[in-house]
Protein backbone atom coordinates (compact mmCIF):
# COMPACT_ATOMS: atom_id res chain seq x y z
CA UNK A 1 0.00 0.00 0.00
CA UNK A 2 2.01 3.18 -0.94
CA UNK A 3 -0.09 6.03 0.57
CA UNK A 4 -1.24 5.39 4.32
CA UNK A 5 -5.18 5.38 4.89
CA UNK A 6 -6.60 5.98 7.85
CA UNK A 7 -9.47 5.12 9.69
CA UNK A 8 -11.16 8.24 9.67
CA UNK A 9 -10.41 8.79 5.75
CA UNK A 10 -11.64 4.91 5.10
CA UNK A 11 -15.14 5.92 6.93
CA UNK A 12 -15.03 9.23 5.33
CA UNK A 13 -14.85 7.63 1.86
CA UNK A 14 -17.07 4.34 3.13
CA UNK A 15 -19.82 6.92 3.61
CA UNK A 16 -18.98 9.25 0.49
CA UNK A 17 -18.88 6.19 -2.30
CA UNK A 18 -20.67 3.39 -0.49
CA UNK A 19 -23.26 5.29 1.33
CA UNK A 20 -23.72 2.64 3.67
CA UNK A 21 -22.29 4.78 6.51
CA UNK A 22 -24.83 7.32 7.85
CA UNK A 23 -22.86 10.20 9.69
CA UNK A 24 -23.68 9.23 12.96
CA UNK A 25 -22.28 6.24 12.68
CA UNK A 26 -19.13 7.11 11.11
CA UNK A 27 -18.61 9.34 13.96
CA UNK A 28 -19.95 6.47 16.81
CA UNK A 29 -16.92 3.83 15.01
CA UNK A 30 -14.40 7.24 15.64
CA UNK A 31 -14.98 7.75 18.78
CA UNK A 32 -14.80 3.64 19.48
CA UNK A 33 -11.73 3.68 17.99
CA UNK A 34 -10.59 6.98 20.28
CA UNK A 35 -11.31 4.63 23.27
CA UNK A 36 -9.69 1.79 22.08
CA UNK A 37 -6.34 3.90 21.42
CA UNK A 38 -6.92 4.99 25.40
CA UNK A 39 -7.51 1.14 26.78
CA UNK A 40 -4.27 0.39 24.34
CA UNK A 41 -2.13 2.87 26.41
CA UNK A 42 -3.86 1.78 29.40
CA UNK A 43 -2.72 -1.79 28.63
CA UNK A 44 0.77 -0.99 27.60
CA UNK A 45 1.61 0.64 30.80
CA UNK A 46 0.87 -2.42 33.00
CA UNK A 47 2.26 -2.64 36.20
CA UNK A 48 4.25 1.01 35.84
CA UNK A 49 1.24 2.94 36.93
CA UNK A 50 2.42 2.66 41.28
CA UNK A 51 -0.29 2.48 43.14
CA UNK A 52 -2.49 3.00 40.35
CA UNK A 53 -1.07 0.14 38.38
CA UNK A 54 -4.05 -1.66 36.01
CA UNK A 55 -2.75 -5.01 36.81
CA UNK A 56 -4.66 -7.06 39.22
CA UNK A 57 -8.15 -7.69 40.52
CA UNK A 58 -10.63 -4.83 41.46
CA UNK A 59 -12.31 -6.58 44.50
CA UNK A 60 -15.68 -7.07 42.69
CA UNK A 61 -18.04 -9.51 41.24
CA UNK A 62 -19.53 -8.75 37.55
CA UNK A 63 -23.55 -9.74 36.75
CA UNK A 64 -22.21 -12.73 35.54
CA UNK A 65 -20.38 -14.08 39.00
CA UNK A 66 -16.85 -12.94 37.67
CA UNK A 67 -14.26 -11.66 39.51
CA UNK A 68 -13.69 -8.03 38.05
CA UNK A 69 -10.30 -6.67 36.87
CA UNK A 70 -9.29 -3.09 37.51
CA UNK A 71 -9.20 -3.03 33.87
CA UNK A 72 -11.87 -4.77 33.02
CA UNK A 73 -13.50 -1.61 34.99
CA UNK A 74 -11.26 0.70 33.46
CA UNK A 75 -12.25 0.14 30.09
CA UNK A 76 -15.75 -0.02 30.93
CA UNK A 77 -15.60 3.53 32.19
CA UNK A 78 -13.41 4.59 28.97
CA UNK A 79 -15.77 3.64 26.58
CA UNK A 80 -18.85 4.86 28.36
CA UNK A 81 -17.13 8.47 28.93
CA UNK A 82 -16.15 8.51 25.59
CA UNK A 83 -19.23 7.66 23.94
CA UNK A 84 -22.46 9.40 25.75
CA UNK A 85 -21.89 12.96 25.07
CA UNK A 86 -21.46 12.68 21.14
CA UNK A 87 -25.30 12.51 20.07
CA UNK A 88 -24.98 9.02 18.55
CA UNK A 89 -26.36 7.00 21.01
CA UNK A 90 -29.35 6.08 22.71
CA UNK A 91 -27.99 3.56 25.15
CA UNK A 92 -25.21 0.89 25.74
CA UNK A 93 -24.53 -2.02 26.86
CA UNK A 94 -21.90 -4.13 28.75
CA UNK A 95 -20.28 -7.49 29.93
CA UNK A 96 -19.04 -4.98 33.06
CA UNK A 97 -22.87 -3.60 33.86
CA UNK A 98 -25.99 -5.53 34.88
CA UNK A 99 -28.55 -3.37 32.93
CA UNK A 100 -28.23 -1.29 30.19
CA UNK A 101 -26.99 2.48 30.31
CA UNK A 102 -29.22 4.56 28.83
CA UNK A 103 -27.72 8.17 27.71
CA UNK A 104 -27.90 10.64 30.56
CA UNK A 105 -30.80 13.03 29.57
CA UNK A 106 -27.84 16.19 29.53
CA UNK A 107 -27.04 15.18 26.42
CA UNK A 108 -28.55 14.52 22.75
CA UNK A 109 -30.07 11.10 22.51
CA UNK A 110 -29.06 9.24 19.00
CA UNK A 111 -30.54 6.20 16.77
CA UNK A 112 -27.99 3.72 18.06
CA UNK A 113 -27.64 0.91 20.47
CA UNK A 114 -23.61 -0.30 21.20
CA UNK A 115 -22.98 -3.26 22.98
CA UNK A 116 -19.22 -4.69 24.32
CA UNK A 117 -16.89 -6.61 26.14
CA UNK A 118 -14.47 -3.89 27.71
CA UNK A 119 -11.85 -6.08 28.30
CA UNK A 120 -11.89 -9.30 26.81
CA UNK A 121 -9.67 -12.32 28.10
CA UNK A 122 -9.36 -10.88 31.63
CA UNK A 123 -7.58 -13.95 32.48
CA UNK A 124 -4.12 -12.78 30.43
CA UNK A 125 -4.33 -9.04 31.75
CA UNK A 126 -2.11 -9.75 34.42
CA UNK A 127 0.32 -12.18 32.40
CA UNK A 128 1.14 -9.70 29.53
CA UNK A 129 -1.02 -12.00 26.77
CA UNK A 130 -2.82 -10.66 24.23
CA UNK A 131 -6.58 -9.33 25.01
CA UNK A 132 -9.05 -6.88 23.66
CA UNK A 133 -12.33 -5.10 23.26
CA UNK A 134 -15.15 -6.35 21.19
CA UNK A 135 -17.79 -4.07 20.02
CA UNK A 136 -21.27 -4.36 18.38
CA UNK A 137 -23.84 -1.83 16.91
CA UNK A 138 -27.79 -2.15 16.23
CA UNK A 139 -30.37 0.42 15.43
CA UNK A 140 -33.20 1.45 17.91
CA UNK A 141 -36.30 -0.02 16.47
CA UNK A 142 -38.31 2.62 14.56
CA UNK A 143 -41.07 4.70 16.39
CA UNK A 144 -39.70 3.58 19.40
CA UNK A 145 -40.80 5.63 22.85
CA UNK A 146 -37.84 5.69 24.87
CA UNK A 147 -35.19 3.17 25.20
CA UNK A 148 -35.41 -0.22 27.31
CA UNK A 149 -33.96 -3.51 27.28
CA UNK A 150 -36.24 -5.02 24.71
CA UNK A 151 -34.72 -2.71 22.47
CA UNK A 152 -31.39 -4.87 22.50
CA UNK A 153 -32.84 -7.73 22.21
CA UNK A 154 -32.10 -8.23 18.11
CA UNK A 155 -30.79 -11.21 16.31
CA UNK A 156 -27.05 -10.40 15.24
CA UNK A 157 -28.01 -10.71 11.75
CA UNK A 158 -29.46 -6.91 12.22
CA UNK A 159 -25.84 -5.54 13.53
CA UNK A 160 -25.00 -2.12 11.85
CA UNK A 161 -21.19 -2.72 12.89
CA UNK A 162 -19.41 -4.81 14.52
CA UNK A 163 -15.61 -5.19 15.70
CA UNK A 164 -12.87 -5.55 18.28
CA UNK A 165 -9.38 -4.14 19.07
CA UNK A 166 -6.68 -6.47 19.98
CA UNK A 167 -4.07 -5.24 22.21
CA UNK A 168 -1.17 -7.62 21.26
CA UNK A 169 2.43 -7.02 19.91
CA UNK A 170 0.53 -4.75 17.66
CA UNK A 171 -2.82 -3.14 18.60
CA UNK A 172 -5.27 -3.84 15.62
CA UNK A 173 -8.63 -2.84 15.01
CA UNK A 174 -10.54 -4.85 12.86
CA UNK A 175 -14.01 -3.45 11.73
CA UNK A 176 -16.90 -4.62 9.33
CA UNK A 177 -20.08 -2.57 8.59
CA UNK A 178 -21.39 -5.17 6.26
CA UNK A 179 -19.02 -4.72 3.35
CA UNK A 180 -16.54 -7.11 4.15
CA UNK A 181 -13.61 -6.63 6.94
CA UNK A 182 -11.11 -4.13 7.18
CA UNK A 183 -8.06 -3.87 9.73
CA UNK A 184 -6.24 -1.21 10.91
CA UNK A 185 -2.97 -1.12 13.26
CA UNK A 186 -2.18 2.12 15.52
CA UNK A 187 0.43 3.99 14.24
CA UNK A 188 1.75 5.33 17.43
CA UNK A 189 3.69 7.91 16.36
CA UNK A 190 1.07 9.46 14.19
CA UNK A 191 -1.84 8.34 16.95
CA UNK A 192 -4.25 6.86 14.18
CA UNK A 193 -5.12 3.59 12.90
CA UNK A 194 -4.20 2.91 9.73
CA UNK A 195 -5.74 0.55 6.99
CA UNK A 196 -3.27 -2.46 6.65
CA UNK A 197 -6.15 -4.95 4.99
CA UNK A 198 -9.36 -3.84 2.96
CA UNK A 199 -10.82 -7.42 2.18
CA UNK A 200 -9.81 -10.06 4.61
CA UNK A 201 -11.12 -13.61 3.44
CA UNK A 202 -10.64 -16.64 5.66
CA UNK A 203 -9.71 -19.85 3.58
CA UNK A 204 -12.51 -22.76 3.61
CA UNK A 205 -10.56 -25.17 4.51
CA UNK A 206 -7.69 -25.40 7.71
CA UNK A 207 -5.29 -27.98 9.52
CA UNK A 208 -5.70 -25.79 12.75
CA UNK A 209 -8.37 -25.93 15.85
CA UNK A 210 -8.58 -23.77 18.55
CA UNK A 211 -10.77 -25.34 22.11
CA UNK A 212 -9.09 -25.69 25.74
CA UNK A 213 -8.70 -29.34 25.53
CA UNK A 214 -8.95 -29.30 29.29
CA UNK A 215 -12.64 -29.65 29.40
CA UNK A 216 -12.82 -32.55 26.66
CA UNK A 217 -13.76 -35.08 29.14
CA UNK A 218 -17.37 -32.72 29.79
CA UNK A 219 -17.94 -32.27 25.52
CA UNK A 220 -21.22 -33.44 23.62
CA UNK A 221 -20.27 -36.23 21.00
CA UNK A 222 -20.12 -34.34 18.04
CA UNK A 223 -17.15 -32.30 19.34
CA UNK A 224 -15.42 -35.20 20.65
CA UNK A 225 -15.78 -36.88 17.28
CA UNK A 226 -14.11 -33.82 15.23
CA UNK A 227 -11.19 -32.83 17.93
CA UNK A 228 -10.76 -36.70 17.89
CA UNK A 229 -10.29 -37.12 14.20
CA UNK A 230 -8.21 -34.08 14.29
CA UNK A 231 -5.74 -35.78 16.41
CA UNK A 232 -6.16 -38.90 15.13
CA UNK A 233 -3.92 -37.05 12.54
CA UNK A 234 -2.69 -38.42 8.84
CA UNK A 235 -3.57 -41.70 9.65
CA UNK A 236 -7.13 -41.01 11.03
CA UNK A 237 -10.11 -40.18 9.08
CA UNK A 238 -9.19 -36.70 7.76
CA UNK A 239 -5.62 -38.16 6.65
CA UNK A 240 -3.66 -35.21 7.18
CA UNK A 241 -2.16 -33.68 10.14
CA UNK A 242 -3.73 -31.00 12.97
CA UNK A 243 -2.45 -28.22 14.76
CA UNK A 244 -3.88 -26.90 18.08
CA UNK A 245 -3.63 -22.82 19.47
CA UNK A 246 -6.01 -22.00 21.92
CA UNK A 247 -4.88 -18.48 23.86
CA UNK A 248 -7.70 -17.77 26.02
CA UNK A 249 -8.23 -15.12 24.38
CA UNK A 250 -11.32 -15.17 22.24
CA UNK A 251 -10.46 -11.66 20.40
CA UNK A 252 -6.53 -13.21 19.93
CA UNK A 253 -8.13 -16.72 18.79
CA UNK A 254 -10.64 -14.91 16.19
CA UNK A 255 -7.82 -12.87 15.08
CA UNK A 256 -5.46 -15.54 14.17
CA UNK A 257 -8.80 -17.17 12.29
CA UNK A 258 -8.93 -14.12 10.07
CA UNK A 259 -5.61 -13.93 9.53
CA UNK A 260 -4.48 -17.51 8.77
CA UNK A 261 -7.93 -19.08 8.69
CA UNK A 262 -8.84 -22.12 11.84
CA UNK A 263 -12.10 -22.81 13.72
CA UNK A 264 -12.37 -22.03 17.13
CA UNK A 265 -14.78 -23.32 19.55
CA UNK A 266 -16.24 -22.74 22.83
CA UNK A 267 -18.86 -25.39 22.93
CA UNK A 268 -22.01 -26.34 25.23
CA UNK A 269 -20.83 -28.83 27.66
CA UNK A 270 -22.39 -31.28 30.51
CA UNK A 271 -20.44 -29.24 33.36
CA UNK A 272 -23.72 -26.96 34.23
CA UNK A 273 -26.07 -28.85 31.55
CA UNK A 274 -28.48 -25.65 31.90
CA UNK A 275 -26.03 -23.02 30.48
CA UNK A 276 -25.73 -22.84 26.75
CA UNK A 277 -21.94 -22.07 26.80
CA UNK A 278 -19.47 -19.89 28.65
CA UNK A 279 -19.70 -16.84 25.62
CA UNK A 280 -22.07 -14.10 25.70
CA UNK A 281 -24.32 -13.82 22.27
CA UNK A 282 -24.43 -10.40 22.08
CA UNK A 283 -21.11 -8.65 22.75
CA UNK A 284 -19.05 -11.89 22.36
CA UNK A 285 -20.49 -13.94 19.85
CA UNK A 286 -22.76 -12.25 17.36
CA UNK A 287 -20.11 -9.14 16.55
CA UNK A 288 -17.09 -12.38 15.80
CA UNK A 289 -19.50 -14.45 13.99
CA UNK A 290 -20.45 -11.28 11.41
CA UNK A 291 -16.85 -10.64 11.06
CA UNK A 292 -15.86 -14.01 10.54
CA UNK A 293 -19.25 -14.91 7.56
CA UNK A 294 -17.88 -11.39 6.29
CA UNK A 295 -14.80 -12.80 5.79
CA UNK A 296 -16.02 -15.78 4.18
CA UNK A 297 -16.63 -18.23 6.85
CA UNK A 298 -19.33 -19.15 9.29
CA UNK A 299 -20.55 -19.62 12.62
CA UNK A 300 -23.41 -21.72 14.42
CA UNK A 301 -23.63 -23.02 18.18
CA UNK A 302 -24.09 -26.37 16.46
CA UNK A 303 -27.83 -26.14 15.09
CA UNK A 304 -28.36 -22.64 14.03
CA UNK A 305 -26.48 -19.97 12.83
CA UNK A 306 -25.17 -17.23 15.75
CA UNK A 307 -26.39 -14.45 13.51
CA UNK A 308 -30.63 -15.84 13.93
CA UNK A 309 -30.65 -16.76 17.29
CA UNK A 310 -33.09 -14.61 18.53
CA UNK A 311 -31.53 -13.08 22.17
CA UNK A 312 -33.91 -13.28 25.34
CA UNK A 313 -31.85 -11.72 27.69
CA UNK A 314 -28.91 -9.26 27.66
CA UNK A 315 -26.18 -11.43 29.39
CA UNK A 316 -27.72 -14.59 27.13
CA UNK A 317 -24.19 -17.06 26.82
CA UNK A 318 -24.24 -19.55 23.49
CA UNK A 319 -22.16 -22.48 22.08
CA UNK A 320 -19.40 -21.00 19.08
CA UNK A 321 -18.28 -23.33 16.52
CA UNK A 322 -16.83 -20.52 14.35
CA UNK A 323 -13.82 -20.30 11.50
CA UNK A 324 -13.11 -21.81 8.14
CA UNK A 325 -16.08 -22.88 5.99
CA UNK A 326 -15.62 -26.35 5.13
CA UNK A 327 -14.64 -27.20 8.91
CA UNK A 328 -17.34 -25.47 10.73
CA UNK A 329 -19.92 -26.96 8.44
CA UNK A 330 -18.46 -30.55 9.47
CA UNK A 331 -19.09 -30.16 12.59
CA UNK A 332 -22.66 -28.93 11.98
CA UNK A 333 -23.12 -32.33 10.34
CA UNK A 334 -21.81 -34.27 13.33
CA UNK A 335 -24.66 -32.41 15.81
CA UNK A 336 -27.29 -32.91 12.84
CA UNK A 337 -26.76 -36.85 13.17
CA UNK A 338 -27.16 -36.85 16.75
P1 LIG B 1 -14.00 -12.90 29.63
O1 LIG B 1 -14.92 -12.09 28.75
O2 LIG B 1 -14.45 -12.90 31.06
O3 LIG B 1 -12.58 -12.52 29.47
O4 LIG B 1 -14.19 -14.45 29.19
C1 LIG B 1 -14.19 -14.80 27.85
C2 LIG B 1 -12.93 -15.55 27.50
C3 LIG B 1 -12.72 -15.65 26.00
O5 LIG B 1 -11.99 -14.58 25.54
C4 LIG B 1 -11.95 -16.95 25.87
O6 LIG B 1 -12.17 -17.59 24.63
C5 LIG B 1 -12.48 -17.78 27.01
O7 LIG B 1 -13.02 -16.87 27.96
C6 LIG B 1 -11.40 -18.59 27.66
O8 LIG B 1 -11.98 -19.40 28.61
P2 LIG B 1 -11.14 -20.54 29.39
O9 LIG B 1 -10.32 -19.80 30.39
O10 LIG B 1 -12.23 -21.38 30.01
O11 LIG B 1 -10.30 -21.28 28.40
MG1 LIG C 1 -15.26 -11.63 27.05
Amino acid sequence: MSQKISLTRYLVEQQRMEGHIPSQLRLLLEVVARACKRISQAVNKGALGGENSILGTAGSENVQGEVQKKLDIIANEVLIEANEWGGHLAAMASEEMDGIYVVPNRYPQGEYLLLFDPLDGSSNIDVNVSIGTIFSVLKMPEDDRGVDEGDFLQPGRQQVAAGYCVYGPQTTLVLTVGDGVAMFTLDREQGSFVLIEENVRISPDTQEFAINMSNMRHWDEPVRRYIDECLAGQEGPRGKNFNMRWVASMVADVHRILCRGGIFMYPWDKREPDKAGKLRLMYEANPMSWLIEQAGGAATNGHQRILDIQPTKLHERVSVILGSKNEVERVTGYHAKL
